[in-house]
């Protein structure tokens, strides 16, 4: 069965998740399009879709076909009617840095898988963890990260679940703090229902 919005990106959480995550608590149906093959991408769809600029994430709205995982987001906040999610007054600001810092903290977990030994590890100290530092001393004792349940949570929800899977120990670092979140933001009944199916990544 097709549904209207078709959410395109490879098989992992990577930069589509925070947008899954908004769809499933929004409750709307959508295609949510894996490219398990990279050939299925590069050979078969990029260039077939009609997208302007072609790149994963893809949102296809009707004639809407958008790329660019934080266009994707916005366009998804507004349609779905959840601007609240970006914050009230000067919060906008931060939640916006908050989704920024996230994602970049994920190219940079991204960008430690290619690098070995003391490379590695100069990397991770000096790249990645000043960044999860800060997220850390942000959050302190909060129960979300501006206090109120935003979208930068949404963001956090799957950056800690990768760090947790793919790097444990680092993760360890920060669960006192970490973890509340983790848990607050799982129990969200949309959310716990989606992380039960076999599609969530
Ligand atoms: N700035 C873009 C980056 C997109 C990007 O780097 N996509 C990667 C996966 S994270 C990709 O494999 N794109 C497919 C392609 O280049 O065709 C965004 O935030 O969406």
């Amino acid at each position: 069965m097709a549904y209207k919005i078709v959410l395109g990106y490879w098989a992992g959480p990577g930069k589509a998740q925070p947008a899954r995550y908004l769809l499933e608590i929004s409750g709307v149906k959508y295609q949510d399009v894996r490219y398990s093959k990279p050939a299925d991408w590069f050979g078969k769809d990029k260039y077939a879709l009609g997208l302007p600029f072609p790149n994963l994430p893809y949102l296809i709205d009707g004639d809407v076909k958008i790329t660019e995982s934080e266009t994707i987001f916005d366009y998804l906040i507004h349609k779905l009617n959840k601007t609240q999610l970006l914050g009230q007054d000067n919060d906008k600001y931060t939640v916006d840095t908050l989704r920024n810092l996230i994602g970049d903290i994920g190219t940079r977990l991204q960008m430690l898988t290619q690098k070995e030994g003391d490379d590695k590890t100069k990397f991770l100290n000096e790249q990645v963890l000043p960044k999860i530092k800060d997220i850390h001393k942000f959050l302190g004792h909060k129960e979300y990260l501006l206090g109120y349940f935003t979208a930068a949570d949404l963001y956090f929800l799957s950056f800690a679940r990768n760090l947790k899977k793919f790097y444990p120990e680092t993760y360890q670092e920060f669960a006192l703090t970490f973890d509340g979140l983790v848990t607050r933001l799982e129990a969200i009944p949309q959310i716990a229902a989606y992380i039960s199916e076999k599609r969530h990544p």
